[in-house]
């Protein structure tokens, strides 16, 4: 029978609609544990594990995560069901699945109606590793020491600027 992983302290609950999702995925979770962000990964389908998903999100805000991450292809609901069922940004992240080259994907998550946001990233790792980063910036705005870690990182992605020999 399907289940969901929990976390100790998670900040942010990563979400893909397969495990299928995870080798893109993983990516977000690399970046939020290179900033020792607590967050836990599981995959959850909203058109497939309905049920389990809303008892996941209620008892991830019970626990007191702050932002969703949720990555999903093809009709692409996850973010859009999730941001359904929660108060909490929700940031989402096409994936490419099987065809239209991730268009479909992107157009299923971004295209919310009024009322009900979904930050939409890139589709696949750029938008991943992108998410990882806003999630991050979030958190940052109350923890002066993952702020300060977070400009260290900034600065880094300027040093990788090289001039033309
Ligand atoms: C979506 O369908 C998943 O998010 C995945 O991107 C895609 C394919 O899923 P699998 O058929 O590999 O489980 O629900």
């Amino acid at each position: 029978m399907a289940n969901y992983t929990t976390v100790e302290h998670a900040k942010v609950g990563v979400l893909m609609g397969s495990a299928s999702d995870w080798p893109v995925m993983k990516r977000a979770s690399e970046m939020l544990e290179s900033f020792n962000v607590p967050h836990e990964c599981n995959a959850l389908s909203a058109h497939r594990n309905a049920d389990l998903l809303r008892e996941y999100l209620k008892d991830a805000e019970n626990r007191g995560i702050e932002i969703f991450i949720c990555a999903a292809g093809g009709a692409a609901h996850l973010a859009g069901v999730v941001a359904a069922h929660t108060e909490n940004p929700v940031l989402g992240c096409p994936m490419q699945a099987w065809s239209l080259d991730g268009l479909d994907s992107l157009l299923s998550t971004v295209q919310m109606p009024k009322g009900m946001p979904v930050a939409t990233f890139a589709i696949g790792g750029a938008g991943a590793t992108n998410a990882a980063l806003f999630a991050i910036q979030m958190l940052s705005m109350d923890d002066s020491d993952l702020s300060a870690r977070f400009s260290a990182f900034r600065m880094e992605q300027a040093n990788k600027v090289t001039p033309l020999e």
